[in-house]
């Protein structure tokens, strides 16, 4: 037996939380993946999009969020290795809290957030020549939304 998600998004309801922190690549993100939800079939009205400053704060809303009877919920966010130290904290944060939390609910969570090292890869990771990273993270998300439907 082989268990595997089909991709459609008929009747899902569907969090995103979105870091406004770099929103130039940010925004991509947050286009392609509706983009990718609203292709699959979900209502636009059934995607609820909450808005946090930056990365540092997706965990937090997400164990905030992850009850609420969303089908999936998407953590969308840009962090960029700059001048400071301050990046490995947030990328470690970020990837280490959404990964606790994730175990904590059978709501699938998909990561959907950039850690790169520069702008130039960022942008190739939004749109430009590595795809774009919120597109696979809505498709993601409902591969899992089907998968687990089937392991019931
Ligand atoms: N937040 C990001 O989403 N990306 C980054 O690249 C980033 N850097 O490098 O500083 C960043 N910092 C802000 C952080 O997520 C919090 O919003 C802030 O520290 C307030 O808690």
């Amino acid at each position: 037996m082989i268990y595997e998600g089909k991709i459609n998004g008929k009747g899902k309801k569907i969090a995103l939380i979105w870091s406004r922190f770099n929103e130039f690549i940010g925004t991509k993100l947050l286009e392609g993946a509706k983009d990718a939800l609203v292709r699959h079939e979900v209502d636009e009205k059934n995607i609820d999009i909450y808005k946090v400053p930056g990365a540092f704060e997706i965990p937090y809303t997400l164990n905030l969020i992850k009850e609420k009877g969303y089908d999936a919920i998407i953590c969308l966010g840009a962090v960029i290795k700059g001048a400071t130290p301050h990046f490995e904290y947030v990328a470690s944060q970020v990837s280490r809290g959404v990964a606790s939390i994730a175990l904590t609910t059978k709501t699938p969570i998909i990561f959907g957030v950039l850690t790169t090292e520069s702008i130039e890869q960022a942008i190739e990771r939004a749109g430009a020549k590595s795809g774009n990273k919120g597109w696979e993270a809505a498709v993601n998300a409902l591969e899992m939304i089907d998968l687990k439907a089937k392991i019931k």
